[in-house]
């Protein structure tokens, strides 16, 4: 008989429906000591949260997240709110002795990142942010060619996350479905919001960044916000682009956009090694695209890798050889690869203090946007 977590989810959004299903599914598929439960869901519309719950299985409701935080029946606390709510309920749950399972971006800059890893580690509880790419299979297969050394000396990583939402200047900001445009709730655009995911990766795959150039685009300055009523100056980034400098002598390229008419969420990266690149895309998640130099003569080529069989990450835990699996799976992997870590008293990555480096990253960022100059990250 397995041993329950018993988890306490707050907000219900697309988030919470996503960790939901891979809290639910888990357990079909991986043999694990503990198992979630879910025990109670917090939001601030009690027909709304009780639909949720009946919908997805919750035992009970809250309408305030601090009763759900100093519950005891709840053992881990997952926040899937707006980014500004995140620190507040981490430090909370942790001064209850809580496990965290926390969304990302960690925080809305690296200063508030700082209390909330110093919480969680004052606190000895297990904790981990939603950078839930790195558990797509192709993407843990990339990191574990690149860890065995196959690439030789790295000379460039170049990583884009593509959308198109917010071209309409007459889209409002603020509340409900649009707290991403409001810089209150949610720190800044597309630096938080997606390039914060592409530099999760990137720190993974191809380690720390020493120093960071970007620009940034605010191309609609004024929208009426939901909550006031009134037209409001826009406070986030909607484009931004950045050079670094990686630690290990490489050079990184990364964008970002909500403004690139036709795409959806293209988050693509690469990596070019003395010996070998590899290629990712997210429209294509379950490949990996890899040119060997080994593979010399006239057949030499990309190789397009369907990273589908039983000895791919993850694989053997899903259908047989060939089959694909999708986005959502990258939750489930998430929830079974933070289980046993937990079963062993320990946390799995990335940390609140791993997210930190990705939120020290992004202040770099937009510092030297602001400031025009090289900023190094610290
Ligand atoms: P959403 O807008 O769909 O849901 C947010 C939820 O938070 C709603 O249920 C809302 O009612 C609730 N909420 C807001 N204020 C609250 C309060 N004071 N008390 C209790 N509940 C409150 O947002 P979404 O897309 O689920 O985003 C949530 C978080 O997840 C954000 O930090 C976002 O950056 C992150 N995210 C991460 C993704 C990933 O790929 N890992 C994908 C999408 C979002
Ligand atoms: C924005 O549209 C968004 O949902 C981000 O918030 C997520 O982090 C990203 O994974 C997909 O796009």
């Amino acid at each position: 008989m397995a041993k329950q977590l018993r988890i306490g989810m707050i907000g219900y959004g697309f988030m919470g429906r996503a960790h939901s299903n891979g809290y639910n599914r888990v357990k079909d598929f991986f043999d694990l000591e503990y198992l979630p439960v879910l025990q109670a869901v917090a939001a601030r519309d009690a027909d709304k949260a009780k639909a949720f719950a009946d919908r997805w299985g919750y035992k009970r409701v809250e309408t305030d997240w601090r009763k759900l935080v100093a519950a005891d029946d709840i053992d881990a606390v997952d926040i899937c709110t707006p980014n500004n709510l995140h620190a507040e309920i981490a430090i909370e749950a942790a001064k209850h002795g809580k496990a965290i399972l926390c969304e990302k971006p960690l925080s809305m800059d690296a200063a508030e990142g700082e209390r909330m890893c110093e919480a969680v580690e004052k606190a000895g509880v297990p904790n981990i942010v939603w950078y839930n790419y790195r558990r797509i299979p192709a993407v843990t297969f990339a990191k574990q060619i690149i860890d065995s050394g196959a690439l030789g000396r790295v000379f460039h990583y170049r990583a884009e996350f593509l959308q198109d939402w917010t071209i309409n200047a007459d889209l409002p900001q603020g509340g409900a479905a649009l707290w991403r445009l409001d810089a209150a709730a949610a720190g800044s655009g597309v630096t938080g919001d997606l390039l914060a995911h592409c530099i999760d990766t990137a720190l993974w795959l191809n380690g720390g960044m020493s120093d960071v150039t970007a620009m940034t685009e605010t191309f609609v300055k004024e929208r009426m916000h939901q909550l006031t009523g009134k037209v409001e100056k826009v406070g986030i980034d909607d484009a931004c682009s950045f050079l670094c400098h990686f630690k290990n002598g490489s050079l990184g390229l990364f964008e970002s956009t909500r403004y690139a008419r036709g795409h959806k969420a293209l988050y693509t990266f690469e990596i070019n090694g003395e010996n070998m690149s590899l290629k990712w895309d997210l429209h294509d998640l379950h490949r990996l695209q890899v040119f060997d130099y080994k593979d010399a003569g006239p057949m030499r080529g990309w190789k397009s890798v369907h990273v589908t069989d039983s000895d791919h990450p993850y694989m053997d835990k899903w259908w047989v050889p060939g089959l694909a699996i999708g986005y959502e799976h990258s939750f489930v992997h998430q929830v079974a690869d933070f289980l046993e870590a937990y079963a062993k008293k320990q946390s799995a990555h990335p940390t609140f203090r791993d997210a930190l480096e990705t939120q020290k990253v992004c202040d770099a960022v937009l510092s030297s946007a602001k400031s025009h100059q090289w900023v190094a990250v610290t």
